[in-house]
């Protein structure tokens, strides 16, 4: 029984009133800033105007010949797409902030290519999928949950401010998950394997964290 309930009747309706008003105006909330009011850029990183490029230290200079994707794994319906299948999808256009590890920022990247949703309902994880791996045409490999993969600003980009995408970043096709720092997004994209258990990928074998949010610093582990 709450306190209010022993009032005697004018006052308890007066109270409830109150509490009515106070439920509408959100009192007892924290305080906390509304989402417009953080900060754009993550704890301990700087910005950077200019793109740094960083791999294991092999580029793969994949003609679009020569490109192909294939998805797989814990899905109803696996699929290998060659570059003219990539181009014939839905094309969508984002423009999204990079945050990387090694603590430079750059904000505005302006992203062309096949959103990460539209893959994942041609493909129809199967309803024990819960992580994604991600396998590069260097033998690189990155995880990642299967709802940071399943999100609004998610691509395999081909483009990047209005060209293709240079070998050096990427091209082909690149992952950007614009909400994991930039080691989550694979650059020359060959595989996606959807998983029921999580797996390490390359960093996160040596060492990075397993999730990678910049808004929680998760660095390393
Ligand atoms: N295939 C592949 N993807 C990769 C990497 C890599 O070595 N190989 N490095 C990751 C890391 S650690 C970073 S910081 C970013 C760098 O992307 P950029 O060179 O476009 O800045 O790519 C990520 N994706
Ligand atoms: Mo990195």
């Amino acid at each position: 029984m709450s306190d209010d309930d022993d009032l005697p009747l004018p006052g308890r309706t007066k109270l409830i009133a109150a509490k009515e008003r106070w439920a509408r105006e959100g009192r007892g909330l924290t305080g906390a800033a509304p989402p417009a009011a953080r900060p754009r850029l993550p704890p301990g990183q700087r910005l950077v105007g200019d793109f740094p490029v960083l791999d294991l230290g092999t580029t793969p200079r994949l003609s679009e010949r020569d490109w192909s994707l294939s998805v797989g794994g814990a899905v109803e319906r696996p699929l290998a797409w060659r570059w003219d299948d990539f181009r014939a999808q839905p094309q969508v256009e984002t423009v999204s902030d990079i945050h990387c590890v090694t603590t430079w920022s750059r904000y505005d990247n302006h992203w062309a290519g096949v959103a990460a949703r539209h893959l994942i309902a041609q493909v129809r994880p199967r309803p024990e999928a819960r992580f994604v791996m991600f396998r590069s045409w260097d033998g690189y490999t990155t995880n990642v949950p299967l709802a940071r993969f399943d999100d609004d600003d998610v691509l395999l980009a081909h483009s990047w401010q209005g060209a293709p995408l240079t070998p050096e970043h990427g091209g082909p096709v690149r992952v950007v998950i614009p909400k994991l720092y930039l080691w989550k997004s694979a650059k020359w994209l060959r595989a996606v394997t959807f998983m029921e258990k999580d797996q390490p990928g390359y960093w996160e074998i040596r060492g990075y964290h397993d999730e990678g949010d910049p808004w929680n610093e998760e660095r390393y582990r």
